[in-house]
């Protein structure tokens, strides 16, 4: 009999699966009311799942764990499970197994869902079937289907650590900054996690600007620069403009991609590589570049009002982020008013306050970490607000044109239940609706 531990998203699409191959398998749940309890029960009748703190019996009669990304590795479950030699795997791995079509793989501390999204539409426009999913929110298994020709996966470093087994046509590490080390036990372990993505990979794409992605001789490259091989991806700049390269060809002009900020021009290099990589035309690639517009809370346009741009970047939920943002608008943009703060990542935050004070007019802060925030910021003025409503009233008072942003450079838990009501409240305050 099979364990899935977990009643998320992840843990439906797996008790789904099973279900559906007539796997015989068993359900549990830390939380007494975990968020998708009513749905499962409405559907899956048969089989109640188990709630509640998790004991070693759990494990009686178990040949396989299929385990939710959000359980920790030092959890005790996992630890069992180990102790007994019963192999524990992600809802990734299962796919793999019942995948018939190539997967791209995609990770990296930033960018993820971009990349994603970007080179499924590009795949899209090619003519081809495909399928996007993995930790950009629709769980890999709920995308199985004989017709597809690819599946683009986002996949997560804690996806990646419950993987033993993944067979990837290619993949991408995109680039690598601390995060999530509330998981790990050092900085090393996430950018292992991370790095693990290649040995799944049959094709190789390398970024030649992240540092921490060792150089692969037989991968296409790219990166901000002249490419240094002929397949390679890169961009060059010449009287004044930006032009996208494959190795010294122009594939297109930088102003006409709708995205902003130079890590905007390093996800769709990475977009272009994979779908080189596979064989996907330049022209479908380039023609989707130029209209896509990027996903919901990434530097996200809102509205303009009164001499005011207003920018939802609620998924900048690291400092590394929040600098891309304010990158991409302080060059354009004289008077900038951030909004950030929330529950901070266990990160250095001097080259974001460093930003801050020698380009941002004023920041609003929210949430736990505003205190920690303010005794870092020294020259750029900064004020408390208790609600986003609050928070976006003070920086809309304070400049008569500029940009508003949200980016928070945290996440959300402390008052929001995640990124996107984050940014939805955001949007619904500043356009009044
Ligand atoms: N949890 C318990 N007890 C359990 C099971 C989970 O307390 O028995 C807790 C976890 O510790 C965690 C939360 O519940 O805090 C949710 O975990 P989950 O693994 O059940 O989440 P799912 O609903 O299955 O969603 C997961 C991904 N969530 C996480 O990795 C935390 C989703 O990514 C992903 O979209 C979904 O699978 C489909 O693949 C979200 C995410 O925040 C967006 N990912 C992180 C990120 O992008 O930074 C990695
Ligand atoms: P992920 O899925 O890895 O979280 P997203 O594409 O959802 O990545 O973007 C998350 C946040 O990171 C957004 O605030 C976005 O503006 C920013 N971002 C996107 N791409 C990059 C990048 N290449 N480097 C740094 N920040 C980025």
């Amino acid at each position: 009999m099979k364990l899935i531990l977990g009643l998320g998203d992840t843990g439906l699409s797996i008790a789904r699966f099973l279900q559906s191959k007539e796997v015989e398998y068993r359900l549990a749940d830390s939380r007494m009311q975990p968020p998708l309890l009513s749905e499962y029960n409405k559907n899956f009748s048969e089989c109640r799942p188990i709630l509640g703190d998790w004991s070693q019996k759990l494990l009686d009669g178990i040949n396989e764990v299929f385990i939710s990304p959000g359980i920790a590795q030092d959890d005790s479950i996992v630890i069992w499970a180990r102790e007994k030699n019963i192999p524990v795997a992600s809802d990734i791995e299962l796919f793999s197994r019942y995948a018939k079509a190539p997967i791209i793989g995609i990770t990296g501390t930033n960018g993820k869902s971009t990349v994603t999204q970007l080179l499924g539409e590009m795949i899209a426009t090619s003519g081809k079937n495909v399928a996007i999913g993995g930790n950009i929110g629709k769980p890999a298994l709920n995308c199985l289907d004989d017709k597809m020709d690819y599946y683009v996966l986002e996949l997560s470093s804690y996806q990646l650590d419950y993987t033993n087994k993944l067979d990837l046509l290619t993949g991408v590490v995109l680039n690598i900054t601390p995060d999530h080390l509330d998981r790990y036990d050092s900085f090393e372990h996430y950018v292992d996690s991370k790095l693990s993505l290649y040995q799944y990979c049959e094709n190789l794409v390398v970024n030649s600007d992240e540092k921490l992605v060792p150089a692969k001789k037989s991968a296409k490259h790219f990166g901000i620069n002249m490419p240094k091989q002929d397949g390679d991806f890169g961009t060059v700049t010449c009287h004044g403009s930006c032009y996208f390269l494959k190795g010294d060809d122009v594939l297109m002009d930088v102003n006409e991609m709708q995205l902003i900020g130079e890590h905007n021009v390093s996800n769709i290099l990475a977009a272009l590589a994979l779908g080189d990589q596979i064989g996907i035309e330049m022209k479908h690639m380039t023609q989707r570049i130029k209209n896509f517009k990027g996903l919901e809370h990434r530097l996200e346009w809102v509205d303009q009002q009164q001499g005011i741009t207003y920018y939802n970047d609620s998924k900048a939920t690291n400092a590394l982020s929040t600098i891309k943002a304010l990158n991409a608008l302080i060059d354009k943009h004289e008077n900038i008013v951030l909004i950030a703060g929330g529950i901070a990542k266990d990160e250095d935050h001097s080259e974001l306050f460093e930003l801050i004070d020698n380009d941002v007019a004023s920041v609003v802060l929210i949430g736990k970490s505003a205190k920690d925030f303010e005794r870092g910021i020294n020259k750029a003025q900064t004020t408390y607000a208790d609600s986003i409503k609050q928070a976006v009233e003070i920086a809309s008072g304070m400049i008569n044109n500029g940009v508003v942003i949200l980016s928070p450079a945290c996440a959300s838990f402390d008052m929001f239940d995640n990124f996107a009501q984050r940014g939805n409240e955001f949007k619904r305050l500043v356009l009044g609706v």
